[in-house]
């Protein structure tokens, strides 16, 4: 019995094997991969910019170079992800394009503003730690490039959490104005990022094939429920309240039961509506805009060097 190609594929991914740039795939899964990939790389751009805010505001010199480092960091995922999605045939100035059009998306999680020192350590905290739960099982995921730029990208992650959540301590062990400043992040920022998880299972559109092509290994729901146990106990060490009355242990199933997240809001926001969507928009394209003259010297050296290899 000869298998068809489409069959051959997925007994691949069944066994586990990677999927290779060059490998036959089926028109689908390349588009599922370019969409998640271009996202994600959309969201480390875009996510550089509410902590870039706080780069200049930073309380000490230690603070700041931290910062500084975390949203390099950031940017450096972000080159990693636009070079995973060029394997299948993506072109970056097309990704660049559709952000800058507003076409694309890129997480929620962004277009919230960061008022106050508390919200870098709630961003590190909450935000970091929604992404790296959400980015350990992409280790795995099907694509070899995708799983394997990951892996690094996850190392940088943990380090982020780790700095993010030493803010949020840092303020609740410190004077009772600190530990309210932490209290009004953790209101503003526990819902969001709830949110980063992306719709329920019922309403997902890409979960089930997703899932199917092992490219996600955990569905949105799923993820949401671990995130929620493993912060639950790190708000209560830290002295805080989440902010939601229907959270409550549940023995039977060994998680957290909470209430239900606005989808509306959340929707809101992904159609381009949030507090910050446009002013993260216009920063992209001003930075895309000022950034022609390099593009340019970069291409007129390119050429000289032919011209000088030419001879
Ligand atoms: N925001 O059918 P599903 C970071 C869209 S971490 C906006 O469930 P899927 C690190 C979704 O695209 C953040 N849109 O979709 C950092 C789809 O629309 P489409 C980035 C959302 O793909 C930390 C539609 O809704 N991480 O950047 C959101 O199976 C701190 C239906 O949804 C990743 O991108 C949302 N929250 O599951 C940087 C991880 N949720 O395309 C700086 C990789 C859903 O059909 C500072 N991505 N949508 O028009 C994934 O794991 C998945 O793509 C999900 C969504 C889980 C995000």
């Amino acid at each position: 019995l000869e298998l068809t190609q489409e069959e051959q594929f997925q007994a691949r991914i069944d066994a586990d094997v990677r999927i290779e740039p060059k490998d036959w795939m089926p028109d689908a899964y390349r588009k599922t991969l370019i969409r998640q990939i271009s996202q994600h790389a959309h969201s480390e751009l875009v996510g550089m910019l509410p902590e870039g805010n706080w780069i200049t505001r930073a309380p000490s010199l230690k603070r700041k170079s931290i910062l500084l480092a975390k949203v390099q960091d950031e940017a450096g995922h972000g080159l990693y992800l636009y070079s995973a999605a060029e394997t299948l045939g993506a072109s970056r100035d097309q990704m660049l394009a559709d952000l800058h059009s507003g076409k694309a998306k890129y997480s929620s999680i962004f277009n919230y503003p960061t008022l106050s020192w508390a919200d870098m350590g709630c961003v590190g905290w909450l935000v970091d730690g929604a992404a790296i739960l959400n980015q350990v099982p992409l280790c795995r995921t099907s694509y070899g490039p995708y799983a394997r730029a990951m892996v690094r990208v996850c190392k940088e992650e943990s380090f982020h959490q780790r700095q993010g959540f030493e803010i949020m301590q840092t303020l609740c062990e410190g004077s009772p104005e600190q530990k309210a400043m932490a209290q009004e992040g953790l209101n503003r920022w526990w819902w969001p990022t709830l949110m980063m998880f992306g719709p329920k299972d019922s309403e997902s559109p890409n979960t089930a094939q997703s899932m199917n092509w092992r490219i996600k290994r955990f569905t949105n729901d799923e993820l949401r429920q671990k995130f929620v146990d493993m912060m639950v106990p790190q708000a209560e060490f830290l002295g805080l309240t989440v902010p939601d009355p229907n959270l409550k242990w549940n023995e039977a199933k060994q998680g957290y039961d909470f209430g239900d997240v606005d989808w509306e809001e959340f929707w809101n926001v992904v159609k381009g509506n949030g507090m910050c969507n446009k002013e993260r928009l216009q920063a992209r394209v001003q930075a895309h805009e000022e950034g022609a003259w390099v593009r340019e010297a970069a291409l007129a050296h390119a050429e000289k060097r032919k011209q000088r290899e030419a001879v």
